[in-house]
């Protein structure tokens, strides 16, 4: 019998999210069978914790057969894989940014500038899509000091609130790439192995899809549901039920969570009384 194994980030940014989707997902795990890897009780996956740096050559090796981490990591790496799924967190972007007083002019700027990166493989591709030569000073972490210690004019790094580049002086002049979290998996999976992933991923959809929505109730005068029932697409159409008030009923239907605060103003507007707004757990289109 076939285990899929997924990596996941062991600590870091990804990690908490990465476990609660597998979770909400319905997988359990054993725990304190070791702290690289853990056996899931009722699925048939193994979940091993490892850098988020790793996961790509590890699942291009197929050492894990499927992986989690931020899309910016996957092209930084550059390996043979599959991106499989976007799951919708770690959302942020890799930008460029220069000290504050300086006059940004468009990516001509940096021409025979240095600029300090953790990312070397994508701002260089950034600067040979632009014709530009400048000097990629590779270092692993605080990346952002580097202007301010002398050590570059310029750096390439995640950005995602934007006040560490604020605190640093800097600011963002252009960004290359917009990451988010999501699956790659290994090219070459056994057929065993790609069912349990089509499962998974089945899963996985529900709880996005869950995460994007939700359920919606009010009650409405008989005169108001049409109008109601064009602003409420829902996921098919609306469920109507009649009230014990005469003329009355109450609408059911499901919302993008995006689109909700423009609908419920429409709602009030066409006569909606009573709105009650729930999270919904599962979504099964
Ligand atoms: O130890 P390991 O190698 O596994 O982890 P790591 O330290 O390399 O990565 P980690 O945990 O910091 O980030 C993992 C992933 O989270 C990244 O590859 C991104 O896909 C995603 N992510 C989302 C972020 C951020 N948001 C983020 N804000 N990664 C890093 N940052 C850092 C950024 O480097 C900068 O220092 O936060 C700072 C900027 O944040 P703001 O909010 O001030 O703009
Ligand atoms: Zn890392």
């Amino acid at each position: 019998m076939s285990v899929l194994k997924i990596a996941i980030q062991k600590s870091g940014r990804l990690s908490e999210n990465s476990k609660k989707l597998l979770e909400e997902c319905g997988i359990k795990f054993y725990s304190g069978i070791s702290v690289l890897k853990t056996t899931a009780s009722n699925f048939p996956v193994e979940v091993l914790f490892l850098r988020d740096d790793d996961i790509p050559q590890y699942v291009e090796q197929q050492v894990a057969d499927i992986g989690i981490l931020g899309e910016n990591m996957v092209f930084e790496k550059n390996k043979d894989v599959d991106i499989i799924e976007k799951l919708g967190f770690a959302n942020c972007r890799l930008s460029l940014a220069i000290p504050k007083e300086e006059k940004y002019t468009g990516p001509h700027y940096f021409m025979n500038k240095k600029v300090a990166t953790s990312y070397p493989k994508i701002l260089s591709d950034f600067f040979l899509r632009n014709n530009i030569t400048a000097e990629i000073e590779e270092i692993s972490g605080s990346v952002e000091i580097a202007p301010g210690i002398g050590l570059a004019d310029g750096i390439c790094d995640i950005v995602s609130s934007g006040s560490t580049l604020l605190t640093n002086g800097l600011h963002e002049v252009e960004t290359i790439l917009k990451s988010q979290a999501v699956i790659i998996g290994n090219k070459n999976l056994i057929a065993e192995k790609q069912e349990i992933l089509a499962k998974l991923l089945f899963r996985i959809r529900s709880v996005i899809n869950a995460k994007e929505n939700k359920y919606i109730l009010l009650n409405a005068p008989e005169s108001a549901v049409e109008k109601i029932c064009s602003i409420l697409p829902g996921m098919k159409s609306p469920s109507i039920l009649p009230l014990v008030n005469k003329g009355w009923c109450s609408i059911h239907s499901v919302v993008k969570e995006d689109q909700f605060w423009d609908r419920i103003d429409q709602l009030r507007e066409a006569g909606a009384e009573g709105i009650l707004v729930i999270p919904i757990e599962k979504m099964i289109l």
